[in-house]
């Protein structure tokens, strides 16, 4: 069936109207029409804010657990729109049917644990150095929250923001990725299901804006919202994050990675084979985790690079929605012109391309390639950049401490990983001197985190976390209390003020 036949039943199963509007989503399976959405101008941004700010005065007086409830009801209507809005993720985002299924299951998963999450926002009691005093340490609805996803976790990133700031009192305002806004408006649509279920929860705690940059710059620079929570290359981070600072307000980013994983000689290669495949052409190696350095053993690489060649060979590339494809098409033709420069720059740096590099299923009429493997004399340029596209650089080691240079010597910090089965190899790689990312993983690949950890990386990451662990505290505001139930008025450090 067509994708525009599909996307129009499967939002009118989940009630969403996307039918004129100026901004067109287009397929990047077939590049088909696949609806239309309005667009909201920046002056809107501030009218959306301004019913943020009403709707948080009402939320964060609503108990924590009572808010967990509405997430609760979000889990339930996502468990309920999970094939569509799955669907809908490989419509929009090219997705294979497994990953856009993952998508909306990290959603649920993230719900749930907001729920529990509801009842443990716990601050701190503090011993007071006064007699008849203590103190407490307290976590405080912080306001309303701006998220600025992208296209490739589409749906996830809003929840992984959303499920916690909801609970930790906090309206939500986003501004989903310009190529997916059907997703986006779908989703919105299935939260107001949740909010209409809960009864008395105020307007607006979700709120969705779509537009390009200057409605994302309305929401960055807007000091009525405390915390821009952003994912997306190091480019637009390096625009938000100092703006956002600028007005003294928080930033949460989640930038562009640069993964690498060493294969030690004690690896089990088949299972690092398999780790490799899906990590590096996983989501046509879109996901800001994906594999993109390999770092192995000068005495395993051509053996190595030799199996993958043949498990690449063997790879399904073409219509996402076909139960046996592995690899979809890639974005747009933005993101093709990038895949070919890359390759054509780490031939000029000294690249030989074992496989892979070139465009694929013309017949498709959408941005497909063969993904590729390219081992590189040293770790140049363009290995050091992110390219959101599936390349992965193949560079050799002679002794392990080598290999950890290699690994942390990118500007970014998102994930890594190690296949060795020598525990001083593993445990140095996850010690303090070792590997320098947000997430470190051994005998599995970089990518396909689960949501119990925090997620985020660092350098040119961004240092955010997102998601599991004490990621709430970002969209709480901390407060020291003091109380005296003495009757004096000791002053701290013995100062004496008598008057
Ligand atoms: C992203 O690519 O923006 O760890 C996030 C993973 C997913 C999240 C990726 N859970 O690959």
């Amino acid at each position: 069936m067509a994708t525009s036949t599909l996307t129009a039943e499967a939002l009118k199963r989940l009630g969403v109207d996307a039918s004129s509007g100026a901004l067109e989503s287009r397929s990047p399976i077939d590049g088909a029409l696949l609806g239309k959405v309005a667009l909201t101008t920046p002056a809107e941004v501030g009218e959306a804010v301004g019913r943020a700010e009403v709707a948080f005065k009402a939320w964060r007086q609503v108990p924590a657990p009572r808010r967990g409830e509405l997430v609760r009801l979000l889990g339930e209507e996502l468990r309920a729109a999970k094939d569509d809005l799955a669907l809908l993720v490989t419509l929009e985002a090219g997705k294979i049917r497994s990953e856009g299924l993952g998508e909306v299951q990290e959603m649920i998963d993230i719900c749930d644990f907001a729920v529990g999450l509801s009842r443990q926002l716990y601050g701190l009691t503090l011993p007071s150095e006064r007699p008849g005093h203590h103190m407490l340490e307290r976590w405080q609805p912080l306001g309303p929250v701006g998220v600025i996803s992208a296209f490739n976790f589409p749906v996830a990133v809003w929840s992984w923001n959303a499920a916690l700031a909801l609970v930790c009192g906090d309206p939500v305002i986003w501004k989903p990725s310009e190529k997916t806004p059907l997703t986006a408006v779908a989703t919105q649509a299935i939260f107001e299901r949740a909010a209409k279920r809960f009864g008395d929860a105020p307007a607006n705690l979700s709120q969705v804006v779509i537009g390009l940059a200057d409605v994302g710059e309305a929401l960055v620079d807007d000091p009525r919202v405390p915390l821009i929570s952003a994912t997306g290359s190091t480019r637009m981070g390096r625009a938000v994050g100092p703006r956002v600072a600028a007005r003294f307000g928080r930033s949460l980013l989640e930038l562009g990675g640069n993964n690498a994983m060493i294969v030690a000689p004690s690896a089990d290669l088949d299972m690092a084979v398999r780790a490799i495949a899906f990590s590096a052409v996983g989501t046509c190696g879109q996901r800001c985790t994906s594999l993109r350095r390999l770092i192995v053993h000068e005495s395993l690489a051509e053996a190595l690079v030799e199996r993958l060649k043949r498990a690449y060979a063997t790879l399904p590339i073409g219509d996402p929605l076909e139960a046996d494809t592995l690899v979809g098409p890639l974005i747009d033709e933005g993101a093709r012109d990038g895949f070919e420069a890359a390759i054509a720059k780490a031939r000029a740096e000294g690249g030989e391309v074992v496989c892979g590099g070139e465009r694929a299923r013309d017949d498709l009429g959408g941005a497909y390639v063969t993904p590729a493997i390219v081992r590189m004399p040293t770790q140049s340029s363009v290995v050091a950049h992110e390219t959101f596209a599936p390349i992965l650089y193949v560079l050799t080691y002679r002794e392990f401490d080598e290999a950890l240079a290699l690994q942390n010597g990118v500007p970014q910090g998102l994930s890594s990983c190690i296949f060795s089965t020598d525990l001083r190899e593993t445990e140095a790689f996850l010690s303090a001197a070792g590997s320098d990312c947000g997430i470190a993983n051994v005998n599995i690949g970089p990518s396909g985190a689960e949501i119990g950890g925090a997620f985020g990386g660092e350098k040119e990451t961004g240092g955010g976390r997102e998601s599991g662990s004490d990621a709430w505290k970002a969209y709480m505001r901390r407060q020291t209390q003091t109380v005296n139930w003495s009757r004096a008025l000791p002053l701290a450090q013995g100062v004496k003020f008598d008057v």
